[in-house]
C-alpha cells in the first residue's frame, strides 16, 4: 500500500528569486541570490541594506593616485571612529565593512603597510556605516569603497572603464582627494597633474552647480605629511606653494573645499627584502589629522 503524505509546495521560494535586485551604485538589475553586481562588481549587500533598511546612504569617494595612502587613511580612520567616544562615532552595517579595518590594523600592528589594493573590484573592500555627528540630531547612512589608484587613473583617462568607479563617481555626495606629501616633497609634478586631473573630471561631471562651480564639498588631504612637518601647520599654504595648479583648480571649481594635512605612520624605515628591494616599515604609529576632514565632510553632507 501506498501511504500519501503532505508535500508543501516550496515553488513561491523561485518566485522571490525571481524578483532582480538593481545594483545601489550602478542601477543594472542582477539575480536575487548574486553576491556581486554583475556589471560593476560592487557587493549587492548595500542594495539589500539600503532595501531592508528602507535607508538612501550617502556616497564618500576616496580618491588618489596608486600609493598615495588611502587604504591606511580609510582604516585608520573607521578603527578611530569605530572605537573612539568623540565627536563623530561610526557604526559598521555588515560584517564586510570590517574587512578593510581590520586588514590594515593586522597588518599595522605587525610593523607593515598593508598590501597595495588590486585593481579588480571584485577584490575591493566596500564599507556601509551609519556616522553620527555629536551636534546632530540625526546619523547618516554612508557607502565608502577601498579604491584600486591605478584603477581610478585608468577611469579617469578612459571613462567607462571601470563601471563602478564611473557610477561612483557620478553619484557621490563627497570627495577626499589624498595627495601624495612622500613624493610631493621628492619633487615630482605628478601629485600636481593626477589630482587636477580628477578635479576637471569630478567638476565637469556633477550637474549640481551654482554659478558654475560644483557644490560637491572636497576635502584635500595632504597623507603622509609625517614626511613634512609645516604641511601640518598651515596645509592651505602648503597647497598654494607645492601644488599651486591645483590650488588654484579647486577653488575655480568648487564652492565648498578643505585642505587637510593626515599621517598614520610617525616614523618609518626601509627593510631590504630579496627580490623585491627595500620595502616601508612603520616603526611607529601615531595617527594625526585622520578624522579632522572626515569629519570636515560629513557636516558639509
Ligand atoms: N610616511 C608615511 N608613509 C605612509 C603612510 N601611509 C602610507 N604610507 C606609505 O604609502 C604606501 C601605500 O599606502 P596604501 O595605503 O597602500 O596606498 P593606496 O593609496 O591604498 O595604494 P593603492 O592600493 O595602490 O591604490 C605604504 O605602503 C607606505 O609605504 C603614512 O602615514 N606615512
Ligand atoms: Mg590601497
Ligand atoms: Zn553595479
Amino acid at each position: 500500500m501506498t501511504k500519501r503524505v503532505l508535500v508543501a509546495m516550496d515553488s513561491y521560494r523561485l518566485a522571490e528569486c525571481a524578483v532582480p535586485v538593481s545594483c545601489y551604485i550602478c542601477g543594472v538589475d542582477n539575480n536575487y541570490n548574486t553576491e556581486l553586481c554583475r556589471h560593476c562588481a560592487a557587493p549587492l549587500a548595500l542594495s539589500h541594506q539600503a532595501r531592508t533598511q528602507g535607508l538612501r546612504p550617502q556616497m564618500v569617494a576616496v580618491l588618489g593616485t596608486a600609493a598615495a595612502g588611502k587604504t591606511v587613511y580609510l582604516g585608520m580612520l573607521l578603527d578611530m571612529l569605530t572605537r573612539q567616544n568623540g565627536r563623530v562615532q561610526v557604526l559598521a552595517r555588515g560584517a564586510f565593512s570590517i574587512t578593510l579595518q581590520q586588514r590594515t590594523m593586522m597588518a599595522l600592528s605587525n610593523c607593515r603597510f598593508p598590501e597595495k589594493t588590486p585593481n579588480e573590484p571584485d577584490r575591493w573592500n566596500w564599507v556601509h556605516c551609519q556616522a553620527k555627528i555629536n551636534s546632530k540630531k540625526n546619523p547618516m547612512e554612508l557607502i565608502m569603497p577601498d579604491m584600486a589608484g591605478e584603477a581610478i587613473l585608468e577611469e579617469i583617462d578612459h571613462p567607462n572603464a571601470y563601471p563602478a568607479i564611473h557610477s561612483f563617481l557620478e553619484k557621490c555626495s563627497a570627495v577626499i582627494l589624498l595627495a601624495d606629501t612622500d613624493r610631493i616633497e621628492r619633487g615630482g609634478a605628478e601629485q600636481n597633474y593626477f589630482l587636477m586631473k580628477l578635479i576637471t573630471y569630478l567638476s565637469e561631471q556633477d550637474n549640481r552647480k551654482v554659478r558654475g562651480k560644483s557644490t560637491r564639498p572636497v576635502a584635500i588631504v595632504y597623507s603622509k605629511a609625517d614626511r613634512c612637518e609645516p604641511c601640518f601647520d598651515d596645509p592651505e599654504l602648503y597647497a598654494r606653494e607645492k601644488t599651486p595648479n591645483l590650488w588654484q583648480q579647486v577653488q575655480q571649481r568648487f564652492t565648498n573645499y578643505g585642505f587637510f594635512a593626515s599621517g598614520v605612520a610617525g616614523s618609518v624605515g626601509f627593510r631590504d627584502t630579496p627580490g623585491e628591494g627595500p620595502t616601508a616599515v612603520p616603526l611607529r604609529i601615531e595617527p594625526r589629522g585622520i578624522v579632522e576632514p572626515f569629519e570636515w565632510l560629513v557636516r558639509k553632507i
